[in-house]
């Protein structure tokens, strides 16, 4: 067990099965009005050697969302896929687990693609972004998303000294030695990506509402956006229960985040068959908290994936279907894993925005981010220390666990394109592939100020956090294409191209 500074832990019950780390997290908050606990744990099966699954997750709620947002937040990794991974073979850490998939009974068609998640990224990926390229000329059309990361003496945006910037993201004040990691920028291949203008930004943002809503990775893109505004204005704390809101008076302009860690509808309530202790998601039910709000959203950051690793029951018309790391009834045919899980979720929720009567924002799907670590799980000893520049294209190890999430999202994606009704836009952020070469950007050991323990290898030490992302620090570029999207929406919009 661990301690952190200047937190807290509390919470955490627990069922179930296996390990559960209990990992105490601090916060900074600056002047919320009502104090959020954090808590924040890591915890997972033992699945060892395979890193491939990993996946990182965890929880919390304060309280549950129908009484706000006291959003707090958690770090909990968990290993994903398990059930279907715990038995294969330990010798191939590098080859994917999509051949486990069709362990699963699956109903949907869709489904069968799994095999093939390659194919399935590239092919799918494509045709949507050409889409949305047709709707804009010149430098507009150029591809974000494949690229490389060249080196920028320039330095990062902000500085580790933003208020708002959590410490366990606090790299550098946690002892982190090396800073080369802040200074790549994400240079597409047939364009620039603007260094981020803030004034540029509160100027399109003028009158308008961002919100991050989704899990842990959605509080780390906030925090940066809000760390690199701060260089321009001071914003006012307007959060309430329900959400965390930051104004900026100069353009009217809110940022807004609100915690959902599945983006659908979610309870620990016994359901059927499912006790307490196991989460039930219902996977064809939006988030109600964002939907009551929605109308209200002209731009939202949808974050979501890595909490589909924790034990968890999946749920449709009111009848369970899956399961993840829970599945007490074997006999019983299990029709949906995780993985098929999130696809679904990532379609339910689009599909409720685009065919919302009120909803004419536009809705930015950030895509799965990958983790890193390397020679063991996140609770075996998986570490990314020692990693202080990108990897080159002929260092990555694939990740097939990444790989097919990132698959099923963007799947989910398209499918909801194709039933939108409204007004509505979404956009892709397919970060994916960029973020696979940053290896370096996470905390690694340096998620506490007291490192040195966490950085021998084994199972015995401190878990790593090689998911979240050092700030400064890579993570910072997201919101450059954010801005990307956002320009190109709001100035093809009003003919300013
Ligand atoms: C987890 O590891 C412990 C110790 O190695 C072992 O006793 C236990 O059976 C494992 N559990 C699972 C689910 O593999
Ligand atoms: C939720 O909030 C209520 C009232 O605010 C409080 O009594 C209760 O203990 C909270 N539950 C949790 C789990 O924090
Ligand atoms: C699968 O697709 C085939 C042909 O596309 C269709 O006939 C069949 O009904 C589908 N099955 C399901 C479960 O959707
Ligand atoms: C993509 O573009 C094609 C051809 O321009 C169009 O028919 C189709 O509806 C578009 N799809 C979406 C999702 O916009
Ligand atoms: C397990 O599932 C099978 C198939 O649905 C069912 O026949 C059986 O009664 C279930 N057993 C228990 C203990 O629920
Ligand atoms: C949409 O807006 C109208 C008019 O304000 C309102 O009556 C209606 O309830 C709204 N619908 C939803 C789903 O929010
Ligand atoms: C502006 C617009 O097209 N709004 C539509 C959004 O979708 C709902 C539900 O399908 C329609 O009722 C609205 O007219």
């Amino acid at each position: 067990m661990n301690a952190f500074p200047k937190s807290l832990v509390s919470i955490v019950a627990s069922v179930g099965a296996l390990a559960v780390f209990l990992v105490l997290a601090s916060w900074f908050m600056v002047s919320q009005p009502i104090g959020p606990t954090i808590s924040r744990y890591f915890y997972g099966v033992n699945n060892s050697e395979n890193f491939d699954s990993l996946s990182l997750v965890n929880v919390t709620h304060v309280n549950s969302s129908s009484d706000g947002d006291i959003v707090e937040d958690s770090l909990k990794t968990a290993v994903s896929n398990s059930e279907e991974i715990v038995d294969q073979p330990r010798e191939k850490p590098g080859v994917s687990n999509e051949g486990k998939v069709d362990d699963v009974s699956l109903s949907a068609n869709e489904t069968v693609k799994a095999t093939q998640p390659n194919k399935e990224v590239l092919s799918s990926a494509s045709p949507v972004q050409d889409n949305i390229s047709k709707t804009h000329s010149g430098h507009s059309d150029c591809d974000l998303y494949h690229g490389q990361w060249i080196y920028d003496p320039t330095g990062p945006l902000y500085s580790n000294s933003c208020p708002v910037l959590t410490q366990m993201q606090n790299c550098q004040r946690n002892g982190r030695p090396d800073k080369e990691y802040e200074n790549w920028r994400w240079k597409p291949e047939n364009c620039d990506l603007p260094r981020f203008d803030p004034k540029k930004f509160l100027e399109l943002m003028r009158g308008k509402t961002l919100a991050f809503v989704g899990d842990s990775v959605a509080r780390n893109q906030m925090e940066s956006l809000l760390c690199i505004l701060w260089q321009v204005e001071v914003p006012k704390n307007r959060g309430n229960r329900r959400m965390h809101r930051y104004y900026f008076r100069s353009t009217s302009t809110m940022i807004v985040r609100i915690w959902s860690s599945w983006l659908v509808h979610n309870t620990p309530e016994p359901f059927d068959f499912a006790p307490a202790g196991v989460d039930k998601v219902f996977l064809d039910t939006p988030d109600n908290v964002l939907m009551e709000f929605v109308p209200q959203f002209d731009v939202i950051v949808l974050s979501s994936g890595h909490w589909f690793g924790k034990k968890s029951a999946y749920i449709m018309n009111n009848e369970i279907l899956g399961g993840q790391l829970w599945w007490p009834n074997k006999s019983r045919p299990k029709k949906v894993n995780n993985v098929e899980a999130y696809g679904i979720s990532v379609e339910t929720i689009l599909t409720s925005l685009g065919t919302h009567p009120n909803y004419t924002g536009l809705a930015i799907v950030r895509s799965y981010s990958p983790d890193h670590y390397m020679g063991g799980a996140w609770n075996t000893g998986g570490s990314c220390t020692g990693k202080v520049k990108p990897a080159l294209a002929s260092e990555t190890v694939e990740n097939g666990f990444t790989k097919i999430m990132h698959s099923k999202q963007v799947n989910g994606f398209n499918l909801a394109i194709k039933k939108k009704t409204n007004k509505s836009k979404f956009r892709l952020m397919d970060i994916t592939e960029a973020f696979s070469y940053r290896h370096d950007g996470h905390p690694g050991p340096y998620r506490s100020p007291e490192p040195i323990k966490e950085t021998k290898r084994g199972k015995r030490s401190r878990p790593q956090d090689c998911l979240h992302w050092c700030m400064p620090g890579p993570v910072d570029t997201w919101n450059e294409l954010m801005l990307e999207i956002i320009t190109r929406e709001y100035e093809a919009d009003t003919g300013l191209l």
